[in-house]
């Protein structure tokens, strides 16, 4: 029996798919169950919905234990330029990493499964900051419920190797075939490459642009090599970095990969007959226009907007423009209501 979706359910279901923040996700995902229509068609899909937000609803107040909720949530609005999860086999150094760029103190050990709970923490990188969450490694011994859920918030994640450990490649097989059986699928194809490709008729299946680490480079005499092969190997095409924290070796190189791959776009707000406020930006998307920042700015600015002056590269100095002109990186705007 055909679904026979209504184009307002569509538009919440895409809205769905968009959505970061949990909240906003949990509130979508109503709106899908208020709007699908109830008959035999679409029982499935309606089933699908329900556990969703039992799902999402238990991330945003800790997972249940032992019949009572309770524990860190597990599930984090994203925030800074970027929401970044750190996602691997144990023991390849995700919490050694996170504890250098986020300047954390995450547990770290020379034994596996020392991280339990997601820990969030923010990556400066240039005048803005990525968030990176730090999770407990992905295996077939210790399931984590929560994980998928977790995930879905992520703008891409870090898939972060010990290419020095002998069992690397059946363990990092592994970790895309847990994460699979979650409906996550990691994915080469980052905003930078057109964005990834979901699957049309199935709308929790998410797919993760992931940059593939190779950690402890210290300990190789040539680890881009080691990357290349280990890539051949699994059948893998993320785009990789080598990296060493021992060595601080293409630390830097991380934050400028995610900026370029996500299209980040800086933009300095102004007040009119004031100098800019140069110190925090705000962050979009390549592509995005005048409308969405004065959205970011507050949420009543967008509709009261009526035309906004821009300095930047693509512009003359103080070029009246409206709601629908794109913005660039660097560019300085005034709103005016
Ligand atoms: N030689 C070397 N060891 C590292 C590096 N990064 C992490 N380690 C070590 O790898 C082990 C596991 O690190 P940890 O961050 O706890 O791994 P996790 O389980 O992936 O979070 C620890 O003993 C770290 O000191 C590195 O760049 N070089
Ligand atoms: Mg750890």
């Amino acid at each position: 029996m055909p679904a026979n979706l209504t184009p307002a359910y569509k538009s919440a279901e895409s809205a769905y798919k968009k959505a970061r923040d949990p909240k906003e996700r949990l509130e979508l995902l109503r709106e899908m169950l208020r709007l699908i229509p109830k008959h035999k068609g679409t029982d499935h899909l309606q089933a699908d919905i329900k556990s969703k937000i039992k799902e999402v609803t238990e991330s945003l107040t800790g997972p249940k234990k032992g019949g009572s909720k309770g524990g860190p949530p597990t599930s984090f609005r994203p925030e800074g330029a970027g929401q970044i999860a750190l996602v691997g086999p144990p023991n390849t150094g995700k919490s050694t990493l996170h504890a250098r760029l986020t300047g954390s103190h995450t547990e770290t050990g020379p034994y596996p499964f020392t991280t339990q709970f997601p820990q969030p923490g923010m990556m400066p990188h240039l005048d803005i900051a990525f968030q990176l969450i730090d999770l407990p490694p992905i295996s077939d011994q210790h399931p984590i419920p929560w994980i998928g859920n977790t995930l879905q918030s992520a703008n891409g994640c870090l898939l972060v190797v010990d290419l020095g450990h002998p069992e690397c490649v059946e363990e990092v097989l592994t970790v895309l075939e847990v994460l699979a059986a979650k409906k996550v699928v990691l994915s080469e194809r980052w905003p930078s490459d057109g964005g990834t490709v979901g699957d049309p008729d199935d709308p929790f299946t998410f797919h993760l642009p992931t940059l593939l680490i190779g950690t402890k480079a210290d300990r190789s005499s040539d680890p881009d090599a080691d990357l290349e092969v280990f890539e051949e190997l699994t059948g893998c095409r993320f785009p990789y970095l080598a990296i060493s924290i021992e060595h601080e070796l293409g630390l830097d190189a991380i934050g400028s990969t995610l900026f370029d791959r996500l299209e980040v776009v800086r933009v300095y707000s102004k007040a009119p007959g004031k100098p800019p406020d140069l110190d925090k930006p705000f962050t979009l998307r390549k592509g995005q226009t005048v409308e969405q920042l004065a959205e970011l700015v507050h949420r009543d600015f967008a509709a009261g907007l009526q035309f906004a002056r821009v300095w930047g590269a693509t512009s003359f100095d103080g070029q009246h423009v409206g709601r629908d002109h794109v913005l660039v990186d660097g560019d300085v705007i005034e709103l005016h209501m």
